[in-house]
């Protein structure tokens, strides 16, 4: 679909109370007069006006499982993630990183090894919003790995598959950039 981008400086964020959800936060949708907030959402509310390519399974305990899936990545594996990158230093962020790490186990035994049963992508053989959900994540994942130590088990392997999987996805190389663009972007924030 076409779109336009509109970025927002959130260290000038009072000035763009228009450009942010109640939350004080981005993304947020305009389509028309209406607003759509919180990534998940936005990426159902598109995928309801906009049926093709289908993201989300149509049969219901499919789809009751995609959402179990990126109810866990928001809930579960995305405060993981922020809880030990922005740990200050001298917080025990041993035990915050091992909450990930069990987390990146439990997706890739439960949901890749399970739940895709050796299909390319988490629901099977298509891509869905499960796989847009966590891989932005595994995108920037080398601020974790360069400021707070996280190393990605090689034991992982349907994990790792996934991510070569979407790494070349067509979408995705549209819009991805290299590693060292997350550790100097991040490097402000996140280096002790
Ligand atoms: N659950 C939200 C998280 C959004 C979020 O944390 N956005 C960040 C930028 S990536 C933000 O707006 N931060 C500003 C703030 O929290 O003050 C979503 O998925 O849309």
């Amino acid at each position: 679909m076409e779109f336009e981008l509109s970025m927002v400086d959130l260290t000038k964020k009072t000035r763009f109370p228009e450009k942010l959800s109640p939350y004080g936060r981005v993304p947020v949708l305009k389509h028309g007069s209406k607003s759509i907030y919180e990534s998940s959402v936005i990426c159902e509310y598109v995928e309801d006006i906009c049926r093709e390519p289908a993201l989300l399974p149509t049969e219901p305990w499919m789809r009751a499982n995609a959402r179990f899936w990126i109810d866990f990545c928001n809930t579960r594996f995305m405060p993981a993630y922020f809880n030990l990158l922005k740990s200050p230093p001298g917080t025990n962020r041993d035990r915050r990183r091992d909450d990930l790490l069990g987390h990146l186990a439990f997706m890739d035994k439960v949901g890749l090894s399970e739940q895709g049963q050796g299909q390319p992508y988490w629901m099977g053989k298509d891509v869905s919003l499960v796989d847009f959900a966590f891989y932005p994540f595994f995108e920037r994942f080398a601020d974790v790995e360069m400021y707070r130590g996280v190393r990605i088990s090689t034991s992982l392997d349907r994990l790792h598959d996934w991510l070569e999987t979407m790494r070349v996805h067509h979408v995705v190389r549209t819009i991805t950039r290299p590693k060292s663009h997350y550790i100097e972007y991040f490097r402000e924030f996140y280096a002790d």
